[in-house]
Order: C-alpha cells, then sequence, then structure tokens
C-alpha cells in the first residue's frame, strides 16, 4: 500500500511584498537588486526567486496592456525626499512615519509656529464657506459634506507662502508650479470634511473641466497650524490611520498605485472637531504645471 505524502502549501507571498515587487518593477529595478533585498529580509533564495519573476511578469502584462494610464503619470513607490531629517530648502524637517500603498508620510516640523499663525492671522479677516467639487455638473458648490471656511492664497502670494512651496517642493520632488493655490480651512466645533478623495474620479462628468487645468490631482499635504483639543484628526479609513492635528505638522499622501491607476484607498476625512478649533493649510498637487 502506497503512504500519502502531503506537501504543505508554499508559503504566500503578503500583499505589501507583492506591492514591493511590483513597484520596483515599475522603476526598472533589477531582479538581482530585488533579490538581494528580500533575501536580506530572510527569505529563502529559491523562493524569492520564484516570486520575482512572477511578479515581474503579471506588472509587464499590466504594464502593455494599460500603457494608457501610465503615459500621464508615472507613479513612484513614494516621491520623498529619502532620510529621516529633510532639508527641505531653507527648513529641516524629520519624517515621522511612512508607509506605503497607498503612500503617506507625516511630517514633524514643516511649519514653525510663527509661520503657523502668520498664516492664520492673513486668512482671518478673508474666511467664506468651503466648496466641493461639482463632480456632476463640473465647478464646484456648498455642500453639508464639507462645513468648513477658508480661503486661498495664489502661488508665491507673499513671503511666508512663497518660502512654504520651496519647502514643500523639496520635500516631495514635485515642482512648485504643479501645486493648486495654497488654501487655508478653519473648522468650529462640529466642522468636518466627510470621506472623500481629492482626485478627481475619471468616471465623474464633471471632472473634464477640472483636469483641463492641469491634469489629475496626484497628491496632498494638510499642514496643521494649531493644536485641537479634541477630535479633528485626518482618518485614512480604509487603512485604519487617524493623524491627530499637532501645530507645525503635516501628513502628506499620495492617489496613484504602482501601476499609475488612482488607489480608492486614499480616502479620507477631516474628523469632527469635538473641542477648541482647528486651522490647516492644505496643498494639492497636480501631475502637470496647474493654470487656470
Ligand atoms: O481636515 C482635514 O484633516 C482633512 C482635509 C482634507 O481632507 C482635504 O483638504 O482634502
Amino acid at each position: 500500500m502506497s503512504v500519502a505524502v502531503s506537501t504543505p502549501p508554499p508559503p504566500r507571498l503578503s500583499p505589501d511584498w507583492q506591492d514591493w515587487l511590483a513597484g520596483n518593477v515599475v522603476r526598472g529595478c533589477s531582479d538581482a537588486d530585488m533579490l538581494a533585498a528580500m533575501r536580506a529580509a530572510g527569505f529563502d533564495e529559491q523562493y524569492a526567486r520564484v516570486a520575482i519573476t512572477v511578479v515581474r511578469s503579471m506588472t509587464e502584462r499590466v504594464q502593455a496592456q494599460a500603457p494608457s494610464m501610465l503615459v500621464d503619470y508615472q507613479a513612484d513607490p513614494l516621491r520623498i525626499a529619502q532620510g529621516n531629517r529633510i532639508r527641505a530648502a531653507d527648513r529641516d524637517v524629520s519624517v515621522s512615519f511612512t508607509r506605503f500603498s497607498p503612500n503617506v508620510a507625516l511630517f514633524a516640523n514643516l511649519l514653525s509656529e510663527q509661520e503657523c499663525d502668520k498664516l492664520i492671522q492673513l486668512s482671518a479677516g478673508k474666511l467664506r464657506r468651503s466648496e466641493v467639487v461639482d463632480r456632476a455638473g463640473g465647478g464646484v458648490q456648498v455642500s453639508g459634506v464639507r462645513t468648513s471656511e477658508g480661503t486661498y492664497f495664489q502661488r508665491g502670494e507673499n513671503a511666508v507662502v512663497q518660502r512654504l512651496e520651496q519647502r514643500i517642493a523639496a520635500l516631495t520632488g514635485i515642482p512648485v508650479e504643479q501645486g493648486e493655490p495654497l488654501q487655508i480651512l478653519h473648522y468650529g466645533v462640529g466642522g468636518e470634511y466627510l470621506p472623500h478623495h481629492d482626485y478627481f474620479d475619471p468616471a465623474d462628468p464633471g471632472s473634464a473641466e477640472h483636469l483641463q487645468w492641469g491634469g489629475q490631482r496626484i497628491a496632498t499635504l494638510v499642514m496643521y497650524l494649531n493644536d485641537v483639543d479634541a477630535g479633528g484628526q485626518t482618518r485614512f479609513p480604509d487603512i485604519d490611520l487617524e493623524v491627530m492635528p499637532q501645530r507645525g505638522s503635516a501628513v502628506y499622501f499620495e492617489y496613484f498605485n504602482q501601476a499609475g491607476e488612482v488607489d480608492p484607498r486614499c480616502l479620507h476625512a477631516g474628523m469632527p472637531v469635538l473641542r477648541g478649533e482647528k486651522w490647516i493649510a492644505t496643498k494639492w498637487m497636480r501631475a502637470h504645471p496647474y493654470h487656470r
């Protein structure tokens, strides 16, 4: 009688490692470099070789089938400058954490206290109810989805804005010209921004109008201008992440996966302010120079 031998199933490559491999393939990394990194992380050599071959062939097939998605915008694993402490134009900025797919980074001291105060002071007299994109008709409209008030500064409008824009460009690698005007937002108690995406959904009829001024949005930087006593965190429900507003810090996130498609998991919300008030500055960045 023959003996039944049960072979254990091979271990699965985790989604994070799959994304890591796919991202490196898209960036043109060699198999040898990826193999060395996987070996250093403790993978068996034979297993790593097979994983690299499989992910490379799948990624290259997707790239070949979707060239139009890749032409307009080529996503990188994370665009920000490398290092735990980054010289961003005139200021050293600390990176508190990063995560990938979707890509998110938290910066600890992007703005000085004086800069935060200055932006609030320059905005305080000219706030108007915030608006959201009209997804059906184009343009913008007031909506219960977003109950803040805000104002804008054009690119380079004053010295503090100019300085900040240079800093953001140095940090993210996204040129100043691709930035939309800096938005300053104020939320009172109960003020919130319900879960939303910052990119323009290609399926929405209203998106075409917005896309003509610099193409798709690719990334957001939310800068916290004050400490909030309770609530007001920026929440990413699909990745279980909440960032507490702390004066001078900022959360940066990108919307594309490594195949160049929008990644809906960058869904985010400004949670209701429970006590105190919340001031932020938001920079939305485009795939191409923004002109309007
Ligand atoms: O208020 C926040 O924390 C988030 C702001 C936001 O979602 C945005 O400006 O797109």
